[in-house]
């Protein structure tokens, strides 16, 4: 099977856009997600940052490990932690915007990253007002949009992925909700994989079960699977709903606070063998 990732049309129209625009703006705001600030950088950030000013934003703090983040936060520069949900941080990242805001007009910003970081949301906090749809899906915002208020023109962006981007990046993001599960094989192999890398890391609080075996995913996903109730005749377990489960309560903090990567860590996981069940999704 061809090796393939979710990158579908408005993907790469967002992506189009967002240069052509590009030089009217003053700064361009960066989302990232606190619990992988390396794998959920956006692949168009290097070149915008070579023609603009970037600063960053990590959102989900309050569902990140705040030690492993503070370890982020003294090796990156202009970035600002957020939890969005509550408006945490955003004094602080508008005080930093407005700098940038020449005396004859407002600002004008861009708000990128790549599916389901916060750009929404962010947006949303920095005009004060519910103007942007949000949502806890990836590919939620499906063009660019400006919006103004509070001394701001603000371009929303859709979440734009890279296609060439490594499986074992797209298995991380499908884990925190930002790529979809089916180009990595569905929910079953996502979270194989996820409880493969947690048991790997000796994270085992954030496994929902007590009996874990080192070896052995499945047997941790059937357990997982019993305990939230997916069977099917017979008291088998439907591992695909299982999965599902187990990744949505994973990406949703339910678990536990979570960083999945430490400053000067080359990417949070390289799994190799499971490349075939990469498949395209539109
Ligand atoms: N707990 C928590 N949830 C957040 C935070 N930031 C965003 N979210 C949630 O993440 C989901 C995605 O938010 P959006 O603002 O729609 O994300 P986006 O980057 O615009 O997503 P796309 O438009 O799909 O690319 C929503 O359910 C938000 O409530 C945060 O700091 N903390
Ligand atoms: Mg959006």
């Amino acid at each position: 099977m061809p090796r393939s990732v979710w990158y579908p049309g408005h993907m790469a129209k967002g992506k189009r856009v967002i240069h052509e625009i590009i030089s009217k703006l003053d700064i361009v705001v960066e989302v990232r997600d606190s619990r992988a600030p390396a794998s959920t950088s956006s692949p168009l950030i290097k070149s915008i940052a070579k023609i603009k000013p970037v600063i960053h934003v990590l959102s989900h703090k309050d569902l990140a490990d705040s030690e492993k983040l503070n370890l982020w936060l003294k090796e990156l520069k202009f970035t600002y932690p957020a939890d969005l949900r509550n408006k945490s941080g955003i004094s602080l990242i508008r005080a930093a915007l407005m700098k940038f805001r020449p005396e004859h007009r407002e600002l004008r910003l861009a708000v990128v990253g790549i599916p389901n970081v916060g750009k929404s949301l962010l947006l949303n906090a920095l005009i004060n007002k519910s103007s942007a749809v949000v949502g806890n899906l990836p590919g939620v915002t499906k063009s660019v949009s400006f919006y103004r208020n509070s001394g701001m023109l603000i371009v929303d962006s859709p979440g734009i992925l890279d296609p060439h981007a490594e499986k074992g990046a797209h298995l991380v993001l499908s884990w925190l909700g930002c790529a979809k599960a089916e180009v990595v094989g569905g929910f079953e192999n996502a979270a194989l994989m996820l409880i493969k890398f947690l048991t790997l890391k000796k994270l085992y609080e954030l496994l929902p079960v007590e009996y874990i075996n080192d070896e052995l995913p499945e047997l941790t996903l059937e357990r997982i699977g019993k305990k939230t109730g997916c069977l099917i005749s017979g008291g088998r377990v439907n591992t695909e709903l299982a999965g599902r489960k187990f990744i949505e309560a994973f990406s949703s903090g339910r678990l536990g606070p979570v960083c999945l990567e430490l400053p000067g860590e080359e990417a949070a996981i390289k799994f190799g063998e499971h490349e075939e069940a990469i498949d395209v999704v539109q």
